[in-house]
């Protein structure tokens, strides 16, 4: 079975790509087109009931939810891209997905989807990202402290990885225009992260397919995509 994977370029389907390329699982992708609001088509609806990217396929049926999808692959592909069950690197990474999926992912939603959270008063969206951009620094400081190097649980990189340098990515570049606030390299041990994870092959391949150009995850730019769009 390929698998089947529901995407928009730089979107929180690029983690699963990075997995899926790390696992070297054969699978096909489908673009969801967001400039057509296809996240929100009935069709899509019935895959994932809350309209977000990505979804994955699977013989067990679509998943939706990043850190299920990733957690889920682990354990389909043991020894990939976690530690086995078991090992004394497995609770680690169960902690720093679940950290990474419960606290980071949503205060980054928080950053781009402001108005969503916050309504529609600009003095209420500004005391949003201001509140979020303090989250997200004290987030990133505690990674920061707590990176065993040069991945986060220490010489082999595991989905928890793949999932930070992602959100790392997109805290450089979105939103556009709004960005000034953070510089990861005031993260050292995180930037060095991020250029591990960018000499992956699975980086590389990533890079072709979404076109997010040659240094992704430590000075990223805009993506310049073969189809669709990031937003
Ligand atoms: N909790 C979800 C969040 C996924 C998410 O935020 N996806 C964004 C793209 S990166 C999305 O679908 N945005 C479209 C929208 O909000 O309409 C997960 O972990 O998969």
């Amino acid at each position: 079975m390929t698998y089947l994977l529901h995407y928009a370029p730089d979107n929180a389907s690029l983690i699963i790509r990075l997995a899926l390329e790390e696992i070297g699982q054969p699978y096909r992708t489908i673009l969801v087109d967001r400039r057509m609001q296809a996240q929100r088509s009935p069709a899509y609806l019935k895959l994932n009931p809350n309209g977000l990217i990505p979804v994955l396929e699977t013989p067990a049926g679509p998943i939706f939810e990043t850190g299920a999808i990733l957690l889920w692959l682990s354990e389909a592909h043991p020894g990939t891209i976690a530690p086995l069950p078991g090992a004394t690197a497995r609770a680690p990474f169960l902690k720093w997905l679940f950290f990474l999926s419960n606290t980071l992912h949503p205060a980054l939603r928080m950053l781009f989807y402001t108005a969503k959270y916050a309504g529609p008063e600009a003095a209420h969206q500004a005391a949003l990202q201001a509140q979020m951009q303090a989250e997200v620094q004290r987030i990133l400081a505690l990674l920061e402290g707590a990176a065993a190097g040069p991945f986060l649980l220490g010489a082999e990189p595991s989905a928890a990885d793949m999932y930070l340098c992602c959100m790392l990515r997109w805290l450089s570049i979105y939103p556009k225009g709004q960005t000034a606030w953070f510089d990861l390299g005031a993260f050292p041990k995180l930037t060095a992260l991020a250029a591990a994870m960018e000499a992956r092959a699975a980086t590389h391949a990533a890079q072709k397919a979404e076109g997010l150009g040659p240094t992704p995850f430590t000075a990223p730019s805009y993506p310049n995509p073969p189809e669709g769009s990031a937003t």
